[in-house]
């Protein structure tokens, strides 16, 4: 028989996410994934604009497209469906061999029911918003109307069932049901049904969970009125998730639009009802079919994007960071992210529509900008199999340079591993017999390192405008490195391309402008 052509792929394994001692992979065909993301501006999700788009990804050597997939768009006239989008979507990803993960924008976008179809703002009686506490509308939809959420499920589930027909080689790998959840303002609904259910006991599965029971202000006090909310809001998506991975079982995560560090407890400063990470317990409760929440991160001063990394990257919640800000500073997170176990990474508005949210990303996204985002991209790519492998079953580490510009270190094995800011390539800091000035970077918010300890001696780093040093942890005088290795793993195997020795070595590992991946050898050596 004449050659048909490329077959229609065969169904694959279900993208899922798996977690094993505390860390967490997302598996992509059978194997760890590592999403080396990027998020469309919001109303990039039509066929014409998607060529705007796919360029930026290519230029960011990103693998993941994150784009929305609103509810107006699908169910414009109710029970009538159109996935033309969809379908132009999956079509130019495989053309492109880039993996998607698609944002269900619903009942709640920001919180806002601006992608709800017409049929749905327009019929408050069917779809009630919020009541604030004086009996206005509030601007969100209620997450206790049962008709909103039957209504947002029916259309969800349409789009799982699309998924589950057109799309057997598993394009799209992961779906976020509705996107930062919450309301602004009003912590919860006010209306008469609501507040009838806030005098009772909160629901036994959430008692059992806190080990508490009583009425919702006996439980939490002064944030009763978040976590009813919070309660509510989860349970709603969890129907709509649950329904769809009926349909097709993905893997399905939450967005948090934060609060601040500190998460400012006045519940009128937050998205109340959102998987802030003060909530995530009540979120896992309500939510059992959630695989995990998510920090989209806006907030430019390094020590709280660190600490955002660290609430969400939890043993019962795997670390992945769906949205950060797409100016130069924010790049160099990717490092801390994958170094604490990150499965993915995504700047938000990476495409050439024109439209910039500064300030909170970038102003445009300029040579540089980009360039920002792809050096680590860059540099993982090739080896995303390997390293999300590795990152699943290893002790990692990573860092990224603070705004003080203070030197980072850790310990892994036997090897104290610290990282450096700001300095040149050759020398070192405090030769002053030597007049230099420090290098354009050091000035820069640049600097990230990422390293995994392979085995008791073998060390893999990765990272950009950083100076990498080791030395034994116990400060013993035989600790030795022996080799640096610059390479890359082809099947799974380390592939030596040089050794880095000499200059390249004698005043640490300098890392700085081009993707670089080396495995550090380490010793002891003895003296009988
Ligand atoms: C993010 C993005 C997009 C008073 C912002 C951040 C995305 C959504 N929202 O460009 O809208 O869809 O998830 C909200 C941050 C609000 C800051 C307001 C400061």
């Amino acid at each position: 028989a004449a050659f048909a052509g490329p077959a229609l792929a065969a169904p694959g394994e279900l993208p899922r996410l798996e977690s094993k001692d505390g860390r967490h992979a997302l598996i992509v065909d059978g194997a760890p994934f590592l999403m080396l993301g990027a998020q469309a501006n919001n109303s990039s999700n039509y066929p014409e604009m998607l060529d705007e788009v796919w360029p930026v990804l290519e230029a960011m050597h990103a693998n993941t497209l994150e784009i929305p997939i609103a509810w107006e768009q699908v169910e414009p006239v109710e029970g009538r469906f159109d996935f033309s989008y969809l379908e132009a979507l999956l079509e130019g990803a495989r053309a492109h061999d880039t993996r998607v993960v698609l944002l269900w924008f619903g009942t709640w976008k920001n919180t806002s029911p601006s992608y709800t179809p017409a049929w749905v703002k327009l019929d408050n009686a069917r779809f009630p918003r919020m009541k604030a506490p004086d009996g206005s509308d509030h601007y969100v939809l209620s997450p206790l109307s049962q008709n909103t959420l039957d209504a947002d499920r029916r259309a969800f589930v349409k789009v799982m069932e699309y998924l589950r027909d057109h799309d057997a080689q598993n394009t799209v790998i992961m779906v976020q049901p509705e996107n930062e959840t919450g309301s602004y303002r009003v912590p919860r609904d006010y209306s008469a049904a609501a507040n009838a259910q806030f005098a009772k006991a909160i629901p036994a599965a959430l008692a059992k969970a806190e080990g508490k029971s009583g009425t919702w202000e006996e439980v939490y006090g002064k944030q009763a009125p978040r976590a009813f909310q919070t309660w509510h809001v989860a349970h709603f998506v969890n129907e709509v998730a649950k329904a769809g991975k009926a349909v097709k079982n993905l893997p399905m995560y939450v967005n948090a639009s934060l609060a601040g560090p500190s998460n400012v407890p006045d519940p009128t400063g937050v998205a109340s009802g959102g998987p802030q990470w003060d909530v995530l317990d009540i979120w896992k409760a309500a939510a059992p079919d959630i695989d995990f929440a998510g920090p989209d991160i806006y907030d430019r001063e390094s020590a709280n994007i660190v600490a955002y990394l660290d609430k969400y990257a939890r043993p019962d919640n795997a670390l992945m960071v769906p949205e950060i800000g797409n100016s130069i500073e924010f790049a160099r997170f990717f490092w801390p992210t994958i170094g604490r176990g990150g499965i993915g990474f995504a700047p938000f508005g990476m495409d050439d529509t024109g439209f910039f949210n500064y300030p909170l990303g970038a102003r445009t996204l300029d040579e540089e900008t980009l360039g920002a985002f792809a050096l680590p991209y860059a540099t993982l790519a090739p080896i995303a199999r390997e390293w999300a492998k590795i990152a699943y079953t290893r002790p990692t580490w990573g860092a990224a340079k603070p705004d003080d510009g203070a030197p980072r270190e850790t310990v892994l094995g036997h090897w104290k591993i610290s990282a450096d800011w700001g300095q040149w390539q050759f020398g070192e800091k405090d030769w002053t017999w030597l007049p230099s000035e420090p290098p354009e970077w050091a000035e820069a918010p640049v600097g990230g390192v990422a390293v995994a300890q392979l085995s008791k001696t073998e060390y893999l780093v990765m990272g950009d405008h950083v100076r990498v040093r080791f030395s034994p942890a116990d400060g013993t005088a035989n600790g030795v490195v022996v080799s640096v290795e610059e390479g890359t793993f082809e099947n799974g195997k380390w592939v030596l391309k040089r050794r880095w020795n000499g200059d390249q070595t004698d005043y640490g590992i300098n890392l700085i402008d081009r993707p670089q991946v080396l495995k550090v050898t380490t010793g002891f050596y003895s003296s009988k």
